[in-house]
């Protein structure tokens, strides 16, 4: 998170740390007590036997709850050229109980307004191109910005810009490396994961989030079939 302030898990007690190997790789949100959502290209040719998920800690890297992944499911139409449908569900091997600190959000079923508030969080990278992540959760609030304003000529993407993409934005404030899966809150819904940019706060090129709201049905059902 860039231009972000350290944050309590009690204030966002539906993210995750997904964790390869032992080390953070990238934020996810909870659906449900087994079920967490998060980026397809957080899983690109991972084995769920090297992932686990650490839920209701401030910090990475201690405290809270640490589950095995059981199993995950990328989308069927993710495509890591373009971006588009970047979203997967894991299932874990045990069940999360669910607490003060540890609590499923909502997914959204419509897209908040262009220019309303959002809450973006995750240990990921505090300048773009840092080798470092924070130990502490950070988050920073943006906002939304229409998939058809983000592909105007207001930014800088053009027609990079899908129908399964939402984008945000603040001046010297966003998502950035390691955030990636992470949550995008709005309203008390999630409405986005986050997903890529043209680096992290770079002026006119928002962070670019798959689309809960248009996402939403693949979720459900990817989440009760996995
Ligand atoms: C990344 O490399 C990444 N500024 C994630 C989010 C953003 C940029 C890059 C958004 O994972």
């Amino acid at each position: 998170i860039v231009g972000g302030s350290a944050t309590t898990i009690s204030s966002f007690p539906w993210q995750i740390s997904l964790q390869r190997s032992g080390s953070h790789s990238c934020g996810g949100s909870v659906y449900s007590a087994n079920i967490i959502v998060t980026a397809a290209h957080c899983l690109q040719s991972v084995s769920a036997s090297t992932l686990q998920v650490r839920a209701g800690s401030t910090y990475w890297n201690s405290g809270g709850t640490v589950v095995k992944v059981a199993s995950f499911k990328n989308h069927e139409g993710y495509n890591a050229n373009t971006m588009v449908n970047d979203i997967a569900v894991i299932r874990l091997s045990s069940s999360l109980g669910l607490s003060s600190n540890i609590k499923a959000i909502a997914l959204a079923t419509y897209n908040p307004a262009n220019g309303a508030s959002a809450a973006v969080s995750g240990w990921g990278t505090q300048s773009s191109g840092s080798s470092s992540i924070p130990t502490t959760l950070q988050y920073v609030n943006v906002n939304i910005v229409s998939q058809s304003q983000c592909a105007s000529s207001t930014y800088g993407y053009g027609s990079q810009i899908k129908s399964t993409m939402i984008c945000a934005y603040a001046s010297g404030k966003d998502a950035c490396q390691g955030d990636s899966g992470g949550p995008l809150v709005s309203g008390g819904n999630l409405v986005g994961v986050v997903s890529w940019g043209y680096g992290c706060a770079y002026a006119n090129y928002p962070g670019v989030y798959a689309d809960v709201a248009v996402l939403r049905t693949w979720v459900v059902s990817a989440a009760n079939s996995i």
